[in-house]
């Protein structure tokens, strides 16, 4: 039966572009289920848009000597071009600094206001003096009060998830100058949310107790239990929309109102271009609204959001509200500032023409239940194994036989063998099977059953050889050729939500909409025959095709450039140390000598013992690179060796010498070589950076 559907996906924030985890715990489990629910006949409505307003942009901004409008104009273009080159299918991507936003936030705000929905108090807020500013957000971290994690920003913990107010934080500091801020009086607006918690137990904890996923139920049970507080809906600002009312004067609407009333003028404005009645997606209590979020945003959409629409008092809830985990990057937790991350139109510049390979890899490890890792190497297998050896295998030899043998005419069957029956029956369950996945927001799942669907049409051309039949039974090859083709027809159109740029591309190679065969996705169910005899499909095209190892390699050692830079970046830098004459370095007697023996020290971690013959004799000496160099790989290298240096007991070794040591453009420890660059005189100044080793 035919619904409405309002599909929203969390709003990014317009401060840079976007990586694999939101793609993968917002915009492709929510473009499959709007895909989906296309293809199966409802009416949807699937809303997104940039995030404009709000502190990280204001922050970036003033980095940059920008302002915020230039921030937001540069990312919003690089976000809605990455959205449409991975084929998100939004009905409309909004933004919120678009005037039908700000009007739209602006009379939210008013009637709740009019309502008497708001308290209004004079508080005291805490105050950076030097930048002249109050601090709120992420003005300010500090220690979040529940969990101790330390980088806490003003009104969210993204450790613990926890969402509070600015003044809750322990030994909080101005993220602007690292001040201590001081308290200074100011006039807010509240949304009480203490007064909503009746109504949100019901709601929430009786009412969706079973549908909501366990962590989003956990998540909000857990904050209703400690006791819902008054939020401040408005800030000290310039950056925002005005608050519309008597006092609010240089005051703005706190990023976290404004932005999910962006997924209503988003509909308006899309509903004003198609003309539709926006008022059906928002306040018919037959359209379902869902909102696909990160869990870090869920308190906003479980509590403080529906408080706000049930204040209003016109609006539908959310049905539900499935948050993703987090994914991870290589074990490491994905982050724009340490630069760890796949970013989309990096992505699309490596892999040209292979974003369902990215949509596929992330779908199969999507963050469901718990945080999930991405790593090149899974990507390289879900490619390798499933998209090219099993699916992209499936349609290849289905297409070129059939050139082959028919010229690309689908053959007339005759009698369906046991075999082929159960398997056409099975073809027909799997519409089924994934939309009950699907409808369950469990997307891997889902994705792995249209895999086995291919791995089904593997099997079946495996078993029923029509390579070989095709010298001995003609009609047998027939058949069996005609029910492959019917395989691939299903997948063509069961692969759309997930694939859809590889659906598509199916669509021309089995020439389905050219010629009017289509099907829908209930088709596959009922129809018996998907593609007739008589019909004629196109050329084969290879639809995946295989990843190096060197290819990945090469994003490996991208990261690891990240994490390279970044240590470089943290590194603090000694100050130099006291002045020291000509003299006091021509004391310095520095040989080319050449390590002959090499151990370790028994029971350390750092130390060698090295027999090093110097040119004036063979010596001893003890030095502390074990952490960078292994014994055996030291033996034979020619090193610079200070040979006067007062010899020293180390563990009881004496040690007469020293190796002298520095870095690499990588942070490496190296020899001084005397073989590769370094030359060692008093002019250049190649004793910079020595290392006591
Ligand atoms: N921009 C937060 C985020 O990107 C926020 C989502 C808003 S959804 C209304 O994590
Ligand atoms: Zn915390």
């Amino acid at each position: 039966m035919s619904k409405r559907y309002t599909i929203t996906a969390a709003l990014p924030y317009t401060n840079g572009p976007i990586h694999i985890g939101h793609l993968a715990g917002v915009y492709v489990p929510a473009d499959i289920y709007s895909r989906y629910l296309r293809l199966t006949g409802n009416d949807v409505a699937f809303i997104c848009g940039s995030d404009e307003h709000g502190v990280p942009i204001t922050i970036k901004a003033k980095k940059e000597g920008v302002t915020p409008q230039d921030i937001v104009d540069k990312y919003h273009a690089v976000i809605k071009q990455s959205f449409e080159d991975f084929g998100i299918s939004f009905d409309n991507y909004s933004r919120t600094s678009a005037k039908i936003h700000h009007n739209t936030a602006s009379e939210f705000f008013k009637t709740l206001y009019d309502k008497n929905e708001f308290v209004e108090e004079v508080s005291e807020q805490l105050y950076d003096a030097e930048a002249n500013q109050f601090l709120a957000d992420r003005f300010v971290t500090g220690t979040c009060p529940k969990c101790g994690f330390e980088e806490a920003y003003g009104d969210q913990c993204e450790n613990c998830g926890t969402s509070h107010n600015a003044t809750d934080l322990i030994n909080p500091k101005s993220a602007i100058t690292g001040n201590v801020p001081t308290l200074k009086e100011t006039k807010h607006w509240f949304l009480p949310l203490n007064k909503h918690e009746q109504f949100l137990k019901e709601w929430i904890l009786e009412g969706h107790k079973k549908d909501w996923k366990p962590n989003v139920y956990g998540q909000v049970k857990s904050w209703i239990d400690d006791g819902l507080r008054p939020r401040a809906v408005t800030r000290d600002l310039d950056w925002g929309i005005p608050v519309p009312v008597e006092g609010g004067e240089g005051k703005v609407l706190y990023v976290w109102f404004d932005a999910p009333i962006g997924y209503i003028s988003a509909t308006k404005e899309w509903a004003e271009r198609e003309g539709k009645n926006w008022e059906d997606y928002w306040k018919d209590e037959n359209t379902s609204l869902i909102h696909f979020i990160g869990k870090d945003n869920i308190v906003f959409h479980c509590i403080i959001f529906p408080a706000m629409l049930k204040a209003e008092g016109s609006y539908i809830l959310p049905e539900n509200v499935p948050a993703n985990e987090f994914l991870n990057l290589e074990g490491n937790k994905l982050s724009t500032s340490k630069n760890w991350a796949v970013w989309l139109p990096d992505y699309l510049q490596d892999f040209p023409n292979q974003q369902d390979v990215l949509r596929y890899a992330l779908t199969a490890n999507a963050p469901e239940s718990k945080d999930n890792d991405f790593t090149w190497k899974d990507f390289q297998a879900r490619n390798n194994n499933e998209l090219v050896a099993i699916f992209g295998n499936f349609i290849n030899r289905v297409v070129v036989l059939t050139n082959k043998y028919y010229n690309g005419v689908v053959p007339e069957p005759s009698d369906l063998s046991l075999v082929d029956q159960e398997t056409l029956a099975a073809v027909k369950a799997y519409p089924h099977v994934i939309s009950s996945s699907i409808e369950r927001y469990r997307f891997r799942e889902a994705s792995q059953e249209l895999m086995n669907l291919a791995r089904l049409g593997n099997k079946y051309l495996a078993d029923e050889e029509p390579w070989k039949t095709i010298k001995t039974d003609e009609e047998r090859t027939k058949t069996v050729m005609f029910v492959a083709l019917q395989i691939a027809s299903a997948l063509g159109v069961l692969s759309e939500p997930f694939l859809p740029f590889t659906s598509k591309k199916l669509d021309t190679i089995l020439a389905v909409s050219s010629s009017g065969v289509e099907n829908s996705w209930i088709d596959i169910s009922e129809k018996n025959i998907l593609l007739p005899a008589g019909h004629t499909i196109g050329k084969a095209e290879l639809l995946f095709s295989k990843i190096e190892d060197k290819t990945i390699q090469l994003q490996l050692d991208k990261l690891e450039a990240s994490k390279k830079a970044n240590e470089a970046a943290n590194k603090t830098i000694e100050p130099q140390k006291d002045e020291i004459t000509f003299d006091d370095f021509t004391k310095l007697d520095i040989r080319v000598g050449t390590i002959l023996e090499a151990e370790k020290m028994p029971k350390t971690k750092k130390l060698l013992v090295l027999k090093v013959d110097t040119g004036i004799d063979t010596r001893t000496i003890v030095s502390g690179i074990a952490e960078s160099f292994k014994p055996e790989d030291v033996i034979g290298k020619r090193v610079s060796v200070l040979v006067n240096l007062a010899p020293r007991k180390l563990r009881g070794v004496e040690s007469q010498g020293m190796i002298l040591m520095t870095e690499n453009a990588q942070g490496d420890l190296v020899f001084v070589n005397p073989d590769t660059s370094t030359p060692l005189s008093a002019g250049d100044g190649v004793s910079n950076g020595l290392k006591i080793s």
